[in-house]
């Protein structure tokens, strides 16, 4: 079982997590991890954040000479504009007068999360609610995935809708989404792209931000992964449990999920077809690679819908949490849009799910071990 946990406020002074199950044995690529994460705070619409930031990875435990030791791997990554925000953040002696944040923001943490913590500061809230948080998630998800990549299991991700601007016809193949990684807005689209960008040029001129959707293919996973015993073992339940946790992820789609339940079943199930070579596979995949809970052996395809950011340059109308007058929101800097962002968030966050429910069916203490099983339960 892969466990997590993460820390960290966005302005604190680093991130943190502890991965727990990790067999060992297995290489770990440092500079993948970095890579990974410079993607992440790549795409067209960000703030002024991510001209200060660069995330790195510093491995604390669990790793040794490049190879894990199956021990927890516990990990961190610098907030460089902490040296901006010492004063205010500083876990001891704290200025908690000049970043003070009252006018919680509609659609962000800061009202219901002030109300449950019982804080008359929302930067209490909003520091840890922060996307930046997702940088840990991309730096577990990267090591998930470089431990996938043994077993030939890869993921892609690319943006299908950014504001009013998408592709008509969703594009299932994996050899055009890799050219997602060239573009500000990961669409494969040219002309869309510039619809795109030109959306978020608009938004950003009115004060305001934009939401999305973006697709994840996870190809190569083993047919089996998942359940369909136990409720809270279902792959389809768990990779969508785990992409609702992303900030702003507001709908979660498996296949052609939404369109499929407004057709008669013969237009939406995959006929089934074998050969000895590929063992049981469908020409077409409405599915997702996914049916009864469990992977089969198809291409996994999931879409993920991100709403508009909370920060609005614009701001809309709130609630003052200590005087309870109506004011208008609070003004944070922020992103107009992450949606492209997010696309490499959510790959990394399906792999940990993927590398947690193939540790479930094939895992072992060591690599080798892991190796034994999955060639004897994938050989057909
Ligand atoms: C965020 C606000 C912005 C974003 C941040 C998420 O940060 P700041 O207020 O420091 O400008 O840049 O995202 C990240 C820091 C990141 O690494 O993705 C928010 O309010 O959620």
């Amino acid at each position: 079982m892969l466990r997590l946990l993460t820390a960290g406020e966005s302005h604190g002074k680093c991130l943190t997590g502890i991965i727990e199950g990790c067999p060992s044995n297995f290489e770990i690529d440092i500079e993948k991890i970095n890579m990974d994460l410079a993607r992440r705070q790549k795409g067209y619409g960000r703030g002024g954040r991510m001209k200060i930031e660069k995330d790195k990875i510093e491995i604390l435990s669990g790793i040794r000479g490049g190879k894990t030791l199956g021990s927890p791997i516990a990990f961190t990554i610098k907030n460089k504009d902490y040296e901006n925000w010492e004063s205010f953040m500083n876990p001891v002696d704290v200025d908690e007068i000049t970043k003070k944040v009252t006018q919680g923001r509609p659609g962000h943490a800061d009202i219901s999360g002030s109300v449950k913590y019982n804080f008359t500061d929302v930067r209490n809230v909003l520091e840890r609610s922060s996307a930046r948080e997702t940088a840990t998630r991309v730096a577990v998800g990267s090591i998930a995935k470089q431990l996938m990549e043994v077993f030939n299991i890869k993921v892609y991700s690319h943006v299908v809708a950014l504001g009013r601007a998408n592709l008509d016809d969703p594009v299932y193949d994996v050899d055009t989404i890799k050219n997602a990684d060239r573009s500000e807005v990961r669409c494969i689209d040219k002309d869309i792209e510039k619809e795109m960008i030109h959306e978020i040029n608009l938004a950003k001129e009115k004060g305001n931000s934009l939401g999305g959707i973006f697709e994840i293919h996870i190809t190569g996973v083993p047919v089996g992964l998942g359940s369909y015993v136990h409720w809270d073992r279902k792959l389809d339940a768990k990779l969508s449990y785990a992409l609702m946790s992303i900030q702003g992820i507001k709908g979660v789609e498996i296949g052609y999920g939404f369109e499929n339940a407004c057709l008669s079943g013969s237009d939406v199930h995959d006929e089934v077809f074998y050969n000895s070579e590929r063992g049981y596979y469908r020409e077409t995949n409405r599915a997702g690679g996914i049916e009864g809970g469990m992977s089969n052996g198809e291409n996994i395809i999931i879409r993920c819908a991100m709403k508009p950011i909370p920060t609005l340059y614009q701001p809309l109308n709130t609630v003052d949490i200590e005087t309870k007058e109506s004011v208008t929101a609070s003004i944070e800097r922020s992103d107009t849009c992450a949606v492209p962002a997010a696309s490499i968030v959510g790959e990394m966050v399906a792999m940990t799910v993927i590398a947690q429910t193939f540790l479930e069916k094939f895992g072992g203490d060591h690599i080798k071990e892991i190796k034994k099983r999955w060639i004897d339960c994938t050989s057909i």
